[in-house]
């Protein structure tokens, strides 16, 4: 049974999953992605979160563009292009695959959790992802412009039309996944929740019925990793977001949108811990390389 919980998003959750599963024994780990960025595209089942930390895990990852896949070939695209196709949301040739078959399998009637873990295994993963729910939960941007849907705002306008609001279609309707719950009531060593963006990757997981208080019920330590170095994201939207919603971006402003939830939180030693409740850890948290990771796991292991 899994004593580690981590609930991810993309790029900068893959990176600390990725230090985890390099420490922890595959059955102590259980890494939960977010599925509000998925959407379909060209007939397609995207699920950027999934795909990212599974091709990180995997070894699989493209560290230039911070999603898809490394070696990755072009000619799908280019050719549609040359068909007058859409080519906003760019799929590579070997991530095409990926898509295609866990298309088809959902088609055919598979859960995402089965699907997610076929692909995880064939590709020499061995602690256990799974998304968030089975169920769709898709996040929207409320803009000036009105409602986006997230890759809609995200890839096709670059993050451009303002933010006045998020929300998860479908997340009050949704089922957490049962083995999520499962693994909260199984008596957790802790639940970690890594350096993603808690607007728009971490929020959707809490919002699903029964997780937030199942995390707050389950008696383990909750530990969350700032995703903000110097008022600034490491990658993507995270502090634009914040000051468009109305708070200055600092770890401190995650830490807070987390509240209750958090007994530890992890953070630069720069940074202003004024306001913040829960144990304060200091450590670098840039990961660039294998052993920044693996290093930060490991501080994030050794505080729980
Ligand atoms: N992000 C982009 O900025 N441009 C893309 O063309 C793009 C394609 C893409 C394909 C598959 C996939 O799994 C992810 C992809 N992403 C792309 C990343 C992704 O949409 C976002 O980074 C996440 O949704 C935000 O967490």
């Amino acid at each position: 049974m899994s004593r580690i919980i981590a609930l991810s998003g993309g790029i900068g959750g893959a990176k600390l999953a990725l230090g985890l599963a390099s420490l922890l024994p595959p059955e102590e780990l259980l890494i939960v992605a977010n599925t509000g960025d998925d959407f379909e595209h060209l007939g397609l089942s995207i699920s950027p979160d999934i795909d990212t930390l599974t091709y990180t895990l995997a070894g699989l990852d493209n560290p230039s563009l911070g999603w898809g896949r490394r070696d990755e070939t072009w000619s799908f695209m280019e050719t549609l292009a040359a068909l007058g196709g859409e080519t906003w949301f760019r799929l590579g040739d070997r991530d095409l695959a990926l898509h295609v078959e866990r298309t088809q399998r959902l088609r055919a009637g598979e859960t995402l959790t089965a699907v997610t873990q076929r692909i995880a295994a064939r590709l020499g993963i061995r602690a256990t992802l799974l998304p968030m729910s089975d169920d769709a939960v898709r996040t929207r941007i409320r803009t000036p412009e009105g409602w986006l849907d997230f890759q809609h705002w995200f890839v096709r306008e670059q993050c451009r039309p303002v933010v006045l609001d998020v929300a998860f279609d479908g997340a009050a309707g949704a089922r957490a996944n049962p083995a999520l719950l499962a693994a909260l009531r199984a008596q957790p060593r802790a639940i970690v929740i890594c350096p993603s963006n808690p607007l728009i990757s971490v929020e959707p997981i809490l919002a699903l019925p029964g997780v937030r208080d199942a995390i707050l019920g389950c008696g383990a330590p909750v530990l969350a990793v700032s995703p903000i170095i110097g008022g600034q994201a490491v990658k993507g939207p995270t502090a634009t977001m914040l000051r468009e919603l109305g708070t200055a971006p600092s770890a401190a402003a995650v830490a807070q949108r987390y509240g209750a939830l958090l007994t530890h939180y992890v953070m630069e030693s720069a940074e202003d811990a004024a306001g913040i409740a829960p144990k304060v850890i200091r450590a670098p948290t840039l990961m660039r390389t294998l052993k920044d990771k693996i290093a930060l796991a490991r501080t994030v292991l050794a505080a729980l």
